[in-house]
This record gives C-alpha cells, sequence and structure tokens, in this order.
C-alpha cells in the first residue's frame, strides 16, 4: 500500500471516529490504535485480576457469613471482568497466553493500587467505596469509547462495579456507627488509601504521553486529571456522611471553580510503584505465577475434554 493510501484511510479512520461510530475488530485501523488498545485492555484485564489478590486474603477472615458471601461474589466478579477484558483484548489479534506471558515477565502494567496491602477489615469496605469508585468513575466514561468489544465489555463491568462501590460503602458506614475502635479502623483505612486511589487515575495530563492520542480516537473520554477530579468531587460528600477525614489539609471548595481543589500527590512514590518498587509488587506478581502454575492441570483437562469431544463427534459425522 502507498503512504498515500494509508494516509487516505487514515483519515477516513478518524472521521468515523468523529462520527462517533464503532470499530469493530475485523474494521481496517492503524496500527499504533491496535497496540494501544491491546496495551490498555490488557493492562486492565491484568488489574481486575491481580485486584483479586488483596481481597482474597480477606475472604476466610470476614466477620459474618453475609459479609463473606457478598465479598466472595464481588472477587469471583473481579475475576469475570478479567475474562471479558481478555476476550475483548484477544479480538485484536494476540492470544490470551502471550497476554498473560506480559504481565508474568513485568512487562505488561497493571494498576498501581493492588501494590498496597490490605492489612484490617476496614480495608475490604475502603477498597470497595473509594478503589471501585474510581475504577466506575474511570469505566463509565469507557462505556463510550470508540473500540466496540472493549466499550460493550465496559456496560457490564459498570454494572457489578456500582454493587461493589455500595458494599464497601456499606462495611464503611456500618464500622462508623459502630464502636470508637470500629470507627477509628475506617479512619487509619482512609488514610492509607486515599492518596493511592488517587494515583489511579494515572499521571498528570502534562505528564501523561498517552492521553493525547487516546482522546483523539476517544479511546479515553476525558483525561486523568478529569476524572481525578470528578472522583474527589464526588467522593468528599461521601466522606463527611460517614464522619471520616479524608487526609488533605489542602481540601477545600472552590466556589469559583465550582471543584474542590486538593493537594499534590506525591508522584514519586506513584513512579515507584509503577516501576515495581511498591510495599507489595513482588508479593503480587509471584502469587499470580504460583495460581497460574498451579492451575496448569485444570486447562490440561479442559484440553484434553475439548479434544475428547472434537473427536466423538468427528466419529458421529462419519
Ligand atoms: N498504575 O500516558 P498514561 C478495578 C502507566 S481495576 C499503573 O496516562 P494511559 C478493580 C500507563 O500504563 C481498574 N500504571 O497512560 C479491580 C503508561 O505506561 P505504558 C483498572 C499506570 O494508558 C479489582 C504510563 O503510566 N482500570 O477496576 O493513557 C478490585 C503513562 O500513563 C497507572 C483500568 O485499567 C496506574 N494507576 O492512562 C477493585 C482502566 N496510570 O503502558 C477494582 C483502563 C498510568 O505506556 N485504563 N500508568 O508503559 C485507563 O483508563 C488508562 O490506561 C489509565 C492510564 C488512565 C490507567
Amino acid at each position: 500500500m502507498s503512504e498515500q493510501e494509508v494516509k487516505n484511510l487514515e483519515q477516513m479512520f478518524q472521521a468515523r471516529i468523529d462520527n462517533d461510530e464503532k470499530i469493530e475488530p475485523k474494521d481496517w485501523m492503524p496500527e499504533k490504535y491496535r497496540k494501544t488498545h491491546i496495551r490498555q485492555i490488557s493492562q486492565h484485564a491484568h488489574s481486575e485480576v491481580v485486584g483479586m489478590l488483596p481481597e482474597g486474603n480477606w475472604i476466610t477472615r470476614a466477620p459474618s457469613l453475609r459479609r463473606k458471601v457478598a465479598l466472595l461474589a464481588k472477587i469471583q466478579d473481579e475475576g469475570g471482568h478479567g475474562l471479558y477484558l481478555y476476550s475483548a483484548a484477544e479480538t485484536l489479534g494476540i492470544s490470551r497466553d502471550e497476554l498473560i506471558a506480559q504481565l508474568h515477565s513485568g512487562e505488561a502494567k497493571y494498576s498501581s493500587i493492588f501494590n498496597y496491602p490490605a492489612v484490617t477489615w476496614a480495608d475490604m469496605g475502603t477498597i470497595g467505596w473509594l478503589v471501585d469508585g474510581a475504577a466506575i468513575m474511570n469505566q463509565v466514561a469507557l462505556m463510550g469509547t470508540s473500540y466496540g468489544p472493549y466499550s460493550r465489555a465496559m456496560v457490564r463491568i459498570c454494572k457489578e462495579e456500582s454493587f461493589h462501590q455500595r458494599q464497601g460503602y456499606e462495611i464503611l458506614l456500618t464500622l462508623c456507627n459502630g464502636t470508637p475502635e470500629q470507627k477509628a479502623m475506617a479512619q487509619d483505612s482512609i488514610n492509607r488509601w486515599w492518596w493511592p486511589s488517587l494515583m489511579m487515575f494515572g499521571p498528570r495530563d502534562a505528564d501523561s504521553p498517552n492521553t493525547e492520542q487516546s482522546v483523539k480516537w476517544k479511546l479515553k473520554r476525558k483525561t486523568n486529571d478529569e476524572l481525578r477530579q470528578a472522583f474527589v468531587d464526588q467522593t468528599v460528600p461521601q466522606a463527611n456522611i460517614l464522619g471520616l477525614t479524608i487526609p488533605d489539609p489542602k481540601l477545600k471548595w472552590n466556589e469559583e471553580r465550582k471543584h474542590y481543589d486538593f493537594g499534590e500527590i506525591d508522584w514519586e512514590e506513584f513512579w515507584q510503584v509503577v516501576k515495581g518498587h511498591g510495599p507489595c509488587n513482588k508479593q503480587r506478581l509471584s502469587d499470580r505465577i504460583n495460581a497460574h502454575e498451579k492451575g496448569q492441570w485444570v486447562r490440561d483437562a479442559a484440553m484434553a475434554y475439548a479434544e475428547k469431544q472434537a473427536n466423538k463427534e468427528e466419529k458421529q459425522a462419519i
């Protein structure tokens, strides 16, 4: 194909996006569009699957049967979200095995937030409220993303995430209406998770190499800073209802902007965690690799069964 032909195709492609059409797997797309989507969708999938680990640790320690059932269901949902997202990424011409290998080798990233430890029961509430809350803020915008399979996966994921957010908030509401020790446990949890939750939205727009192109392609419908601001604005009144203090002395309503002003994120900490030096990076990755290896017999059994079925069907056809 000549350079001019590629340029024409790119123009037509951008016109479809500007016209809010969805791009489907068999449509022509620029190579960079395909690669950027594989990167973001697979990192999103990895985040869901690694995100099961901090909570999985609390299933056996949940304080009641009702809490245990709800937590189990939430974690299973996250495994399911990973599967929809891996499937969406596979439509772009990469295999699940390759994606998993990229996670295990450290080549692919997953959300920084899951490299922090969940040390108290209140953390199960805070993860639901803040971490799922931040995830929904991002994912509601992603329902309008230009790539069809990603956008459709988001619709279902968002419905399930809003249940997750509420179950977390309800855990905190119970603790905040409980004994002074329970309320203090909730406050301690918010103190630890607030800033890492704000980091989930990624670097400032000015330091985000991918945002400009991703916004043009409508992979991103809002920028990192826009989503972070919307999250802060939504979350402060919820903290007030709980009677908890957000650990940011600079947090203040700005009447002129009609938004909350907030303090500076520790970007040094963010990049350290993204580069693999957070409190739990090594443990998360080794737990994931271990789980994958231990699950080999399940994949082997499924393959053997599928082969048997295929042989049976072939024989019946003869
Ligand atoms: N953590 O140019 P930028 C969940 C990387 S999980 C780690 O702004 P982009 C849940 C970024 O990848 C929700 N890395 O990038 C599950 C890039 O590096 P590469 C997870 C980060 O992609 C269980 C570099 O920094 N949600 O719901 O335009 C329990 C420069 O950044 C992070 C998603 O994945 C980070 N926080 O924007 C509970 C949503 N931030 O790849 C809940 C989908 C940035 O160039 N993803 N980096 O080497 C997105 O919306 C975007 O990928 C981001 C980053 C906004 C995260």
